[in-house]
């Protein structure tokens, strides 16, 4: 058997193991199919499997892996943001709400030895949990942009607070955590890609010591290691890389 006839003999299985187990009626089954072809239409595929289904991949994918905790990418990161000029602020409007924090530490190799110049590339909802490049409110480019890492490795950011993040209660994905009577929330949290030639890439997110529904992430990607405690404006910390995978042809 090949790889995709594999993995995809095994996910038909599955779903025709649940259909037999819970005597999935038709008209189920015609509800399900209109659902998935309204996922589609409103433009939610990535939205549903980056907030159901990655967290799966990322923890399988990166499990024992050296170096600092990652978690998943989701849906809202854009890969062109600027590379910002120190001192190093995530572009903001005149009249930003929320509050203002640093974000500060070091970036190093797996041993913790510094890496100069990495990139720490960042983003983040506003104070009322919306993301510049999907939300009609906010100017392109707010809270986006890429740090640079000085000679030791060390990196410092400003920026504020952002808020908690609500899956749009209007689509299908919404429909479907409201008809499961789950919240659709994921508490508050700042994406990182942090990378340095010759390391993978650390994709992660930083949540926030006592923030609302840090136990009950929707999208199940909080980890200990990435809870943080902003104490006057403040937080620190480090982020380890791993080295990077070298490919077998090339070893
Ligand atoms: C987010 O902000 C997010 O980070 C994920 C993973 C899913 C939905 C919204
Ligand atoms: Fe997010």
């Amino acid at each position: 058997m090949n790889r995709a006839e594999t993995v995809v003999s095994a996910m038909l299985d599955a779903i025709r193991g649940v259909i037999v187990e819970h005597d999935v009626t038709y008209e189920e089954y015609a509800i399900a199919k209109q659902w998935l072809m309204d996922v589609g239409e409103a433009g939610e595929w990535p939205l549903f499997l980056d907030v159901f289904v990655e967290t799966t991949v990322e923890r399988n994918a990166f499990r024992g892996r050296a170096g600092s905790a990652g978690t998943i990418l989701g849906p809202y990161h854009l890969p062109d943001a600027p590379v910002l000029d120190a001192p190093f602020e995530l572009p903001r409007r005149p009249d930003e709400q929320g509050e203002p924090l640093t974000l500060s530490g070091r970036v190093t190799d797996a041993e913790g030895t510094p890496l100069a110049g990495a990139v720490l590339d960042v983003w983040h909802a506003d104070a009322e949990g919306f993301y510049s490049g999907f939300h009609p409110d906010l100017p392109p480019g707010i809270f986006r942009g890429k740090v640079i890492a000085d000679a030791e490795g060390r990196y410092e950011v400003n920026t504020i607070l952002p808020a908690p993040y609500t899956i749009p209660h209007e689509g299908p994905t919404g429909a479907m955590v409201a008809a499961c009577e789950w919240h659709p929330w994921r508490p508050a949290h700042i994406h990182l890609i942090v990378d340095a030639p010759g390391h993978e890439p650390l994709i992660t997110q930083l949540f926030f010591e006592g923030s609302d529904y840090l136990d009950g992430d929707v999208a199940g990607a909080v980890k200990e290691d990435l809870v943080v405690r902003p104490v006057g404006g403040r937080v620190e910390y480090d982020f380890a890389l791993a080295p990077a995978e070298v490919p077998l042809a090339a070893a």
